[in-house]
């Protein structure tokens, strides 16, 4: 194992499907979600800080062992300048699905526009930014797993239900 796979958080004893990466330990409020989806279906995954700007070759590094390590997708984070996840992109082709982070000036519209905007060739799955953005990313690399593993298809059918009955359930005004 590399030095980079070593120093990544693993979310269980299995062996990690899924990458998901930030520039920074701020960053975690929001990509935290993206974990609480993978937690609940079950998915094996590892966290890790690999910025772009400060840590450049262990990005190289992370990117290049990506594949080699068997994960099928990579989410990824950023605010500002956040070019983490099309350098990851260009790395590797593992998927990456990038989460724009709020910043603390642009309120994360940099941080979007700078993952969104990839040019033609090797692109970035952009999601919302913030909390729905993580948690859309994870279900999102589900959906895609799910096209060939039937169990987890039925897991996300059932997920998708729920959400449905809640709001169907729901009330206006809701109660205090
Ligand atoms: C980016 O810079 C990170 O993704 C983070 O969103 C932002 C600020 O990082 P810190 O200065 O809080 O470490 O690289």
């Amino acid at each position: 194992m590399s030095d980079i796979a070593k120093s990544a958080t693993p979310s269980t004893d299995s062996k990690p499907l899924v990458g998901i990466i930030m520039g920074s330990s701020s960053d975690w409020d929001v990509m935290r979600n993206a974990t609480q989806i993978l937690d609940e279906f079950d998915v094996p995954y590892e966290t890790r800080v690999v910025s772009a700007h400060r840590m450049p070759l262990d990005m190289v590094e992370y990117g290049a062992q990506a594949g080699p390590r068997g994960l099928r997708g990579i989410i990824a984070g950023a605010g500002g300048a956040a070019h983490l996840p099309g350098m990851m992109a260009a790395l590797t082709s593992v998927p990456v699905f990038g989460v724009p982070v709020p910043s603390r000036y642009l309120r994360g519209e940099d941080s979007l526009l700078s993952i969104v905007q990839m040019p033609k060739g090797v692109p970035v799955a952009t999601f919302a930014i913030g909390e729905a953005g993580a948690a859309n990313a994870a279900l999102h690399l589900i959906a895609c797993m799910a096209v060939t593993d039937e169990p987890l298809r039925i897991r996300l059918e059932a997920f998708r239900a729920r959400q449905t009955q809640a709001a169907r359930d729901m009330i206006v005004p809701p109660p205090a």
